[in-house]
Protein backbone atom coordinates (compact mmCIF):
# COMPACT_ATOMS: atom_id res chain seq x y z
CA UNK A 1 0.00 0.00 0.00
CA UNK A 2 1.52 3.31 -1.27
CA UNK A 3 0.13 5.85 1.01
CA UNK A 4 -0.07 10.08 -0.80
CA UNK A 5 2.59 12.42 0.22
CA UNK A 6 -0.56 14.61 1.02
CA UNK A 7 -4.42 15.00 0.89
CA UNK A 8 -4.89 18.45 -0.52
CA UNK A 9 -8.85 19.25 0.47
CA UNK A 10 -11.47 21.85 -0.85
CA UNK A 11 -13.55 23.48 2.23
CA UNK A 12 -16.84 24.04 1.11
CA UNK A 13 -18.62 21.23 0.00
CA UNK A 14 -15.78 18.58 0.93
CA UNK A 15 -15.07 19.68 4.74
CA UNK A 16 -18.04 21.97 5.38
CA UNK A 17 -21.68 22.64 3.46
CA UNK A 18 -21.73 26.49 3.29
CA UNK A 19 -22.81 26.10 -0.35
CA UNK A 20 -26.58 26.81 1.36
CA UNK A 21 -25.08 29.66 3.21
CA UNK A 22 -23.33 31.35 -0.44
CA UNK A 23 -26.85 30.51 -1.85
CA UNK A 24 -28.92 32.37 0.92
CA UNK A 25 -26.43 35.61 0.71
CA UNK A 26 -26.35 35.51 -3.02
CA UNK A 27 -30.04 34.77 -3.86
CA UNK A 28 -30.65 38.47 -1.37
CA UNK A 29 -28.47 40.28 -3.49
CA UNK A 30 -29.67 38.47 -6.91
CA UNK A 31 -33.43 39.38 -5.47
CA UNK A 32 -32.32 43.14 -4.82
CA UNK A 33 -31.31 43.41 -8.44
CA UNK A 34 -34.58 41.23 -9.75
CA UNK A 35 -32.28 38.68 -10.98
CA UNK A 36 -33.81 35.39 -11.23
CA UNK A 37 -31.56 33.20 -9.01
CA UNK A 38 -31.78 29.65 -8.30
CA UNK A 39 -30.32 26.99 -6.70
CA UNK A 40 -29.42 24.95 -10.01
CA UNK A 41 -27.55 28.31 -10.80
CA UNK A 42 -25.94 28.29 -7.56
CA UNK A 43 -24.10 24.76 -8.65
CA UNK A 44 -22.13 26.57 -11.28
CA UNK A 45 -20.58 28.70 -8.31
CA UNK A 46 -19.25 26.22 -6.61
CA UNK A 47 -15.28 26.78 -6.07
CA UNK A 48 -15.79 29.76 -8.09
CA UNK A 49 -14.05 32.94 -6.92
CA UNK A 50 -16.35 35.39 -5.07
CA UNK A 51 -15.59 37.97 -7.79
CA UNK A 52 -16.61 35.81 -10.80
CA UNK A 53 -19.55 34.50 -8.94
CA UNK A 54 -20.94 38.29 -8.80
CA UNK A 55 -20.48 38.59 -12.65
CA UNK A 56 -21.93 34.79 -13.33
CA UNK A 57 -25.14 36.55 -11.33
CA UNK A 58 -24.52 39.70 -13.14
CA UNK A 59 -24.46 38.16 -16.38
CA UNK A 60 -27.85 35.81 -15.48
CA UNK A 61 -29.75 39.52 -15.53
CA UNK A 62 -27.47 40.78 -18.60
CA UNK A 63 -26.74 44.12 -15.73
CA UNK A 64 -23.28 45.90 -16.44
CA UNK A 65 -22.38 47.22 -13.40
CA UNK A 66 -19.14 49.64 -12.79
CA UNK A 67 -16.28 48.63 -10.74
CA UNK A 68 -17.59 50.56 -7.33
CA UNK A 69 -20.82 48.99 -7.46
CA UNK A 70 -19.18 45.68 -7.74
CA UNK A 71 -17.47 46.01 -4.84
CA UNK A 72 -20.40 47.33 -2.87
CA UNK A 73 -22.16 44.62 -3.80
CA UNK A 74 -19.71 41.74 -2.84
CA UNK A 75 -18.58 43.23 0.17
CA UNK A 76 -22.12 43.36 0.73
CA UNK A 77 -22.91 39.55 0.28
CA UNK A 78 -19.68 39.13 2.20
CA UNK A 79 -21.16 40.75 5.24
CA UNK A 80 -24.20 38.75 5.38
CA UNK A 81 -22.12 35.19 4.49
CA UNK A 82 -20.17 35.91 7.67
CA UNK A 83 -23.44 36.55 10.03
CA UNK A 84 -24.30 33.21 8.24
CA UNK A 85 -21.19 31.26 9.36
CA UNK A 86 -20.59 32.93 11.97
CA UNK A 87 -22.31 30.02 14.33
CA UNK A 88 -20.34 27.23 12.63
CA UNK A 89 -19.10 24.53 14.73
CA UNK A 90 -18.28 21.09 14.90
CA UNK A 91 -21.42 19.66 14.58
CA UNK A 92 -21.35 21.48 10.73
CA UNK A 93 -18.79 18.92 9.46
CA UNK A 94 -19.43 16.74 6.83
CA UNK A 95 -20.11 13.52 7.39
CA UNK A 96 -16.57 10.86 7.64
CA UNK A 97 -14.43 14.44 7.23
CA UNK A 98 -12.87 14.34 10.42
CA UNK A 99 -12.23 10.96 10.68
CA UNK A 100 -10.51 10.66 7.36
CA UNK A 101 -7.99 13.83 8.20
CA UNK A 102 -7.15 12.39 11.63
CA UNK A 103 -6.24 8.98 10.20
CA UNK A 104 -4.26 11.01 7.73
CA UNK A 105 -2.30 13.06 10.67
CA UNK A 106 -1.85 9.50 12.47
CA UNK A 107 -0.03 7.89 9.23
CA UNK A 108 2.45 11.05 8.92
CA UNK A 109 0.19 12.36 5.22
CA UNK A 110 0.02 15.75 5.19
CA UNK A 111 -3.09 17.26 5.19
CA UNK A 112 -3.72 20.65 3.27
CA UNK A 113 -6.47 22.93 2.84
CA UNK A 114 -6.98 24.08 -1.01
CA UNK A 115 -10.45 26.86 -1.11
CA UNK A 116 -11.44 29.57 -3.23
CA UNK A 117 -12.54 31.20 -0.37
CA UNK A 118 -11.18 34.32 1.69
CA UNK A 119 -13.55 32.82 4.52
CA UNK A 120 -11.74 29.34 4.71
CA UNK A 121 -9.37 30.04 7.95
CA UNK A 122 -12.63 31.36 9.99
CA UNK A 123 -14.50 28.48 9.25
CA UNK A 124 -11.53 26.11 10.22
CA UNK A 125 -11.35 27.70 13.26
CA UNK A 126 -14.49 27.46 14.13
CA UNK A 127 -15.41 24.26 13.71
CA UNK A 128 -12.16 23.15 15.71
CA UNK A 129 -10.41 21.71 12.26
CA UNK A 130 -7.63 24.40 11.73
CA UNK A 131 -4.81 22.89 14.25
CA UNK A 132 -5.20 19.67 12.20
CA UNK A 133 -3.87 22.02 8.99
CA UNK A 134 -0.80 21.36 7.91
CA UNK A 135 -0.76 24.20 5.82
CA UNK A 136 -4.07 26.56 4.43
CA UNK A 137 -4.16 28.01 0.79
CA UNK A 138 -6.99 30.14 0.10
CA UNK A 139 -8.75 32.62 -1.84
CA UNK A 140 -6.33 35.31 0.05
CA UNK A 141 -3.27 33.49 -1.43
CA UNK A 142 -4.20 32.82 -5.32
CA UNK A 143 -4.76 34.75 -8.25
CA UNK A 144 -6.53 32.42 -10.58
CA UNK A 145 -9.55 30.74 -9.90
CA UNK A 146 -10.42 26.96 -10.25
CA UNK A 147 -9.98 25.28 -12.78
CA UNK A 148 -6.69 26.72 -12.60
CA UNK A 149 -4.92 24.74 -10.40
CA UNK A 150 -3.02 27.46 -8.70
CA UNK A 151 -4.41 26.67 -4.79
CA UNK A 152 -3.59 23.25 -4.87
CA UNK A 153 -0.33 23.68 -6.70
CA UNK A 154 0.48 25.99 -3.96
CA UNK A 155 -0.90 23.39 -1.45
CA UNK A 156 2.12 20.84 -2.91
CA UNK A 157 4.65 23.64 -2.55
CA UNK A 158 4.19 24.88 0.75
CA UNK A 159 4.85 21.27 2.25
CA UNK A 160 6.97 20.66 -0.93
CA UNK A 161 5.53 17.24 -1.70
CA UNK A 162 4.79 16.33 -5.52
CA UNK A 163 1.77 16.43 -6.92
CA UNK A 164 1.51 13.33 -8.15
CA UNK A 165 2.18 11.62 -4.72
CA UNK A 166 -0.64 13.43 -3.30
CA UNK A 167 -4.70 13.56 -3.61
CA UNK A 168 -7.23 16.19 -4.08
CA UNK A 169 -10.60 16.09 -2.72
CA UNK A 170 -13.45 18.35 -4.70
CA UNK A 171 -16.93 19.14 -4.51
CA UNK A 172 -17.23 21.27 -7.47
CA UNK A 173 -16.58 20.30 -11.43
CA UNK A 174 -14.27 23.25 -11.35
CA UNK A 175 -11.83 21.91 -8.73
CA UNK A 176 -11.45 18.33 -10.30
CA UNK A 177 -10.41 20.16 -13.37
CA UNK A 178 -7.68 21.97 -11.43
CA UNK A 179 -6.77 18.89 -9.52
CA UNK A 180 -6.46 17.13 -12.55
CA UNK A 181 -5.01 19.80 -14.27
CA UNK A 182 -2.11 20.17 -11.56
CA UNK A 183 -0.81 16.61 -11.89
CA UNK A 184 -2.97 15.41 -8.98
CA UNK A 185 -5.22 12.55 -8.61
CA UNK A 186 -8.89 13.45 -7.69
CA UNK A 187 -11.23 12.04 -5.72
CA UNK A 188 -14.95 13.79 -6.92
CA UNK A 189 -17.11 13.73 -3.69
CA UNK A 190 -21.06 14.00 -4.93
CA UNK A 191 -22.64 13.50 -7.82
CA UNK A 192 -21.18 11.15 -10.57
CA UNK A 193 -22.54 12.85 -13.37
CA UNK A 194 -21.37 16.40 -12.20
CA UNK A 195 -17.49 14.82 -10.96
CA UNK A 196 -17.14 12.25 -13.81
CA UNK A 197 -13.35 13.53 -14.46
CA UNK A 198 -12.17 12.61 -11.11
CA UNK A 199 -10.35 9.47 -10.47
CA UNK A 200 -12.56 7.96 -8.26
CA UNK A 201 -16.09 9.34 -6.96
CA UNK A 202 -17.81 8.60 -3.32
CA UNK A 203 -20.99 10.22 -2.55
CA UNK A 204 -19.41 11.44 1.19
CA UNK A 205 -16.08 11.00 2.81
CA UNK A 206 -17.85 8.66 5.65
CA UNK A 207 -16.06 5.28 6.21
CA UNK A 208 -13.20 6.45 3.72
CA UNK A 209 -10.00 4.98 4.88
CA UNK A 210 -6.65 5.40 3.57
CA UNK A 211 -6.36 1.68 2.50
CA UNK A 212 -10.20 2.37 0.70
CA UNK A 213 -8.49 5.55 -0.96
CA UNK A 214 -5.20 3.67 -2.02
CA UNK A 215 -7.05 0.68 -3.36
CA UNK A 216 -9.28 2.76 -5.46
CA UNK A 217 -6.77 4.59 -7.09
CA UNK A 218 -4.57 1.59 -7.36
CA UNK A 219 -2.14 2.68 -5.04
CA UNK A 220 -0.95 -0.77 -3.82
CA UNK A 221 2.42 -1.60 -4.59
P1 LIG B 1 -15.64 33.60 -0.46
P2 LIG B 1 -14.19 26.19 -2.05
C1 LIG B 1 -15.49 28.42 -2.71
O1 LIG B 1 -14.90 27.61 -1.76
C2 LIG B 1 -16.99 28.21 -2.79
O2 LIG B 1 -17.26 26.90 -3.27
C3 LIG B 1 -17.61 29.21 -3.72
O3 LIG B 1 -19.00 29.03 -3.78
C4 LIG B 1 -17.26 30.62 -3.23
O4 LIG B 1 -17.80 31.60 -4.11
C5 LIG B 1 -15.75 30.77 -3.15
O5 LIG B 1 -15.24 29.77 -2.28
C6 LIG B 1 -15.34 32.12 -2.63
O6 LIG B 1 -15.76 32.25 -1.31
O7 LIG B 1 -16.67 34.56 -0.95
O8 LIG B 1 -15.89 33.11 0.96
O9 LIG B 1 -14.24 34.11 -0.63
O10 LIG B 1 -15.27 25.26 -2.52
O11 LIG B 1 -13.09 26.44 -3.07
O12 LIG B 1 -13.65 25.83 -0.68
MG1 LIG C 1 -16.02 23.22 -2.93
Amino acid sequence: MRFPAACLFDMDGVIVDSAVHHFEAWKRLADALSIPFTEKDNEALKGVSRVDSLEYILGLGHLVLDEATKVKLMDQKNAHYLRLIEGMRAKDILPGAKEFIEECKEAGVAVILGSSSRNAQMVLDNVGLAPLFDAVVDGNHITLSKPDPEVFVKGAQAMNVDPAQCVVFEDAASGVRAGKAGGFAVVGLGDEAVLGEADWVLPTMQGLTLERLCTALGWVD
